[in-house]
């Protein structure tokens, strides 16, 4: 799960004034921050490194029940491979932040936002 469907919280790939405001007042202080703690949620035996089996089994906690396992496993498979720049089948802290950080750039340019 991207840091910006946490924050996109009707999933419109839009992220309105009331979404963002907190998470991106707290992002904008300190946008690495906000990520690093997004990747200990994944990292579960903390060795620095996120796994494929590690996003699969965190995506299997947090996504709806109404997709089966395989589903969420093919979709980790893309999104880790994305999130895997070198291919060494792991995702370090500076890749995971590099992709959020691209994405939430594109929302943010795609969004309307007022009294920001
Ligand atoms: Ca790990
Ligand atoms: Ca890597």
């Amino acid at each position: 799960m991207k840091l910006l469907s946490i924050l996109d919280r009707d999933k419109n790939y839009l992220l309105t004034a009331e979404e963002i405001k907190l998470p991106l007042a707290l992002a904008f202080a300190n946008p690495e921050d906000a990520l690093a703690s997004t990747f200990v949620l994944y990292d579960s035996n903390r060795d620095g490194y996120i796994t494929r089996y590690e996003m699969t089994q965190y995506n299997l906690l947090v996504e709806s029940s109404d997709k089966s396992a395989y589903e969420i496993w093919k979709e980790v498979t893309a999104e880790f491979y994305e999130k895997d720049i070198n291919k060494d089948n792991r995702v370090d802290i500076d890749e995971f932040i590099m992709y959020d950080l691209y994405d939430i750039g594109k929302a943010i340019a795609n969004s309307v936002i007022e009294g920001f």
